[in-house]
């Protein structure tokens, strides 16, 4: 088992911002301007597959050509505020994250995948959108402070500590409400959750990947049949999140790519609701998210609704 450093690596050029995003895993900043915008969004509808709905981050297509120009225009859109605000560190992997309007639309709680040795590396996604977000058109949600409650092992093989009380985390979580050109830059461990789009215009945000400029790439797997107390860990090469075939497919498997680097022990922790009690105030996301579905379902807009109109009259 690890321990996270002592004292994260720094990353941000300015202390105050890096110690807001240390203690709450999570800082919001202003990030593309008016330019950045257009370019980017232009540039969406320009590559983006027809048949993308629900839920889409451009890491999942099957289409390399967009994942790879997606990748490259949208880290070169960052360098001016990645340079504005960050040192020592390397942009790795940028995607388009779409939620086009429809109830199948949303992110079930959870942490991202860990991609680094989490002992010495922190990894960070700048998660900056093109449009104005609410509730209604599915904007994030994070579990302020939960990047640091256990240092976990993450992939989709190994059990989520909190997946006994994930409905639950709802009632803690705070909505990030940011305008178009801003950024909300998390830490990957954070936990996170997005209603779906119940608006009638597709949501488009970049996501950016970046880390330490030193770090390397781990990824994690769990095979409960070789040994139950262990994980395996894998070397993989900066390139990973764009080339990596499993996203949208066989994610549960055994990775195919990557350097055995053999088993490491894991502890699995787990928490319960009295944890949540304990350690988080309530907060009225799930007021607000309730509020918005039950208009959703008085006057039904999006993908769902339009197809259920066309059912009707064809
Ligand atoms: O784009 C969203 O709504 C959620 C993104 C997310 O949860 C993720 O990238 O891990």
């Amino acid at each position: 088992m690890f321990e996270f450093p002592k004292k994260m690596l720094p990353v941000f050029k300015d202390p105050a911002v890096q110690e807001i995003f240390e203690r709450d895993g999570y800082v919001v900043l202003p990030f593309y301007n008016e330019q950045e915008i257009k370019e980017l969004s232009d540039l969406y509808y320009e590559l983006h597959p027809v048949n993308e709905h629900g839920f889409f981050p451009s890491t999942f297509s099957h289409d390399k050509n967009y994942r790879q120009t997606a990748d490259s225009s949208i880290r070169k859109a960052c360098e001016r505020s990645a340079n504005l605000y960050l040192e020592n560190v390397k942009l790795v992997c940028g995607a388009f994250i779409v939620k086009t309007p429809s109830p199948e639309s949303g992110m079930c709680v959870h942490q991202d995948m860990s991609l680094l040795d989490e002992s010495r590396f922190t990894g960070i996604n700048i998660w900056a959108t093109l449009c104005d977000l609410s509730v209604e058109n599915g904007t994030i949600f994070v579990l302020k402070g939960s990047h640091r409650l256990f240092p976990t092992y993450r992939g989709s093989s190994i059990p989520e500590f909190f997946q006994n009380v994930s409905e639950e985390i709802i009632d803690y979580l705070e909505p990030v409400l940011i305008k178009a050109g801003e950024a909300v830059f998390f830490d990957q461990s954070i936990i996170h959750y997005s209603p779906p789009n119940y608006s009638n215009k597709i949501r488009i945000v970049t996501n950016t990947y970046f880390t330490h400029k030193d770090a390397e790439y781990r990824t994690y797997f769990y095979n409960p049949e070789l040994d139950p107390n262990k994980v395996e860990a894998f070397e993989q090469s900066d390139s990973f999140m764009t080339d990596f075939e499993q996203f949208g497919n066989n994610i549960h498997e055994r990775p195919k790519v990557g350097k055995s680097l053999g088993l490491v022990e894991y502890n699995f922790p787990k928490i319960d609701a009295a944890y949540l009690r304990a350690n988080f105030k309530p907060t009225n996301a799930r007021e607000l998210i309730n509020a918005v579905q039950r208009e959703h379902q008085k006057t039904p807009k999006g993908e769902g609704f339009l197809s259920r109109l066309k059912g009707l009259f064809s």
